[in-house]
């Protein structure tokens, strides 16, 4: 934690400018080795023009550094940064000459980790540092945004400094019975439900958004020549998957990124499903049940100018755990009948699987297609000012509310008020987790092991 450490802060590659950082009680020192300028007193926040040069004094670029003095920095140590050429060979030209002078390279996540322990951000907030690189969509720069600045921090410390003050008044009326009264059960009943209320609403907004922040993973499936690869033509909007008349086209998966409505999606097209003794057909049929499998959701195709047909009947007999939208596929061909079957089956096993028809050879109704897909991953209005979408999160807030249940519990059977404080203390345990109030080390080193090197 006390040695300097460095790395490329830019993505690798070619660019204006590539940055390197530095962070760590001997910054200025490694830097003034090998700069043509001295800025060991140089105030921070300034910025200087020079060479840097390698130990044996060979110019390596014409770079800018940039001074941030602890405590006024991003990990809150000393901190600079080097604006080079964006060029690898310059850059790991600089690094090397920035190890040779006394840094260390730093891990993924160090630089935000030393942040979080010096107090800079909590570990909401650093989590939503990699979430924000990581996004890929509008939708989900803005939801890690608003964590970043802090939303869910302030949700959490309100919360705790309730439960905090509970835990008082508990705990002063147990050790001084003479002076401190007992507080009043109908009261804390009332705050402590307070605070479940808040944490049930930060709970529903995350039902399904985390889609946001994943990514959600679409299969498309369903008997050959139905038009599962002119589908994912329509929703990419070019003619990515060859389409032929030929059952049996597609043989691999196919895997392509779209967004919809600010959700990043991963869509696969599939080879048709049937019983084949081709060997090559045969794999991608297999190869189509392992994408279903770990799919979030699976649009089963069907060519709606022909009856239902045993094949189609198997298909959606299989995937009946799943998260399933029907599309009745050619509508242009006039027809349809098979609409019936697919209303039938979906009364009978009881789902709310959705029906969409359309014809993707025109283009009819592939928005709406759209729109359904959407609305299946979100089931709340994307403009709620808070949406957690990290999973452990998630599991924290379940953790704290289940704790505050049992204290309600406790009260409403008269039990003593030490139960209460225990399971409050509970709460406040999970809560923790989230701003890293009571994260462990391994927890600690697991989270920023996932971000970047150079964040
Ligand atoms: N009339 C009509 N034909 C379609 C439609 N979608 C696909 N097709 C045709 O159906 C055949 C099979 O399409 P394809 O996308 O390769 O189906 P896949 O085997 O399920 O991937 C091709 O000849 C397509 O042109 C549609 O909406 N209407
Ligand atoms: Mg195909």
């Amino acid at each position: 934690m006390n040695d300097t450490i460095v790395a490329i802060a830019t993505a690798i590659g070619q660019g204006g400018v590539g940055i390197i950082r530095i962070s760590g009680s001997d910054t200025f020192s490694v830097i003034n080795k090998i700069f043509s300028k001295n800025i060991m007193d140089k105030p921070s926040h300034t910025i200087h023009h020079g060479n840097l040069l390698s130990l044996d004094g060979l110019v390596i670029d014409d770079v800018l550094v940039s001074i941030f003095r602890n405590p006024k920095s991003y990990t809150g140590e000393d901190v600079a940064e080097i604006s080079c050429h964006g060029n690898m060979i310059v850059l790991n030209d600089a690094l090397k000459a920035l190890l040779n002078a006394g840094a260390r390279l730093a891990e993924p996540g160090e630089f935000t980790k030393r942040a979080f322990l010096n107090g800079k951000l909590d570990l909401s907030q650093a989590e939503s540092v990699n979430d924000l690189i990581k996004s890929q969509t509008e939708t989900s720069k803005n939801i890690a945004l608003r964590q970043l600045q802090g939303g869910l921090s302030e949700k959490m410390s309100v919360i705790n400094r309730e439960l905090l003050k509970i835990t008082a008044e508990i705990e002063a009326s147990i050790d001084f019975p003479e002076d401190v009264h007992e507080p009043c059960k109908i009261d804390l009943e009332s705050r402590i439900t307070n605070c479940i209320d808040i944490i049930d609403k930060l709970i529903k907004s995350n039902e399904k958004s985390y889609f946001y922040r994943e990514g959600m993973k679409i299969a498309i499936l369903g008997n050959v020549n139905v038009g599962k690869s002119s589908i994912l033509n329509a929703l990419l909007d070019t003619s990515r998957a060859i389409v032929t008349d030929v059952p049996g086209t597609t043989r691999d998966v196919l895997e392509e990124s779209l967004d919809i409505n600010g959700i990043p999606v991963s869509l696969v097209d599939t080879a048709g499903v049937r019983e084949t003794s081709d060997i090559v057909e045969k794999i991608g049929v297999e190869r189509s049940w392992e994408i279903v499998n770990s799919a979030d959701l699976v649009l089963i195709v069907l060519d709606g100018s022909k009856d239902i047909s045993e094949n189609d009947k198997n298909i959606i007999s299989k995937v009946i755990d799943k998260d399933i939208l029907f599309i009745i596929n050619k509508t242009d061909l006039g027809k349809c009948d098979i609409i019936e079957y697919i209303e039938d089956y979906i009364k009978k096993v009881n789902s709310n699987s959705t029906i969409v028809k359309i014809s993707a050879k025109n283009c009819d109704n592939i928005e709406t297609l759209k729109k359904v897909i959407y609305n299946s991953a979100i089931k709340y209005d994307s403009s709620e000012s808070l949406i957690i979408t990290n999973r452990r999160h998630i599991e924290a807030l379940n953790n704290a509310v289940n704790s505050m249940k049992l204290s309600l519990e406790s009260l409403q059977s008269n039990m003593e008020l030490d139960f209460v404080s225990i399971d409050i203390a509970d709460a406040r345990y999970s809560l923790g987790l989230i701003t890293g109030a009571t994260c462990t080390e391994d927890i600690l080193n697991f989270i920023f092991s996932e971000f970047c090197i150079g964040k």
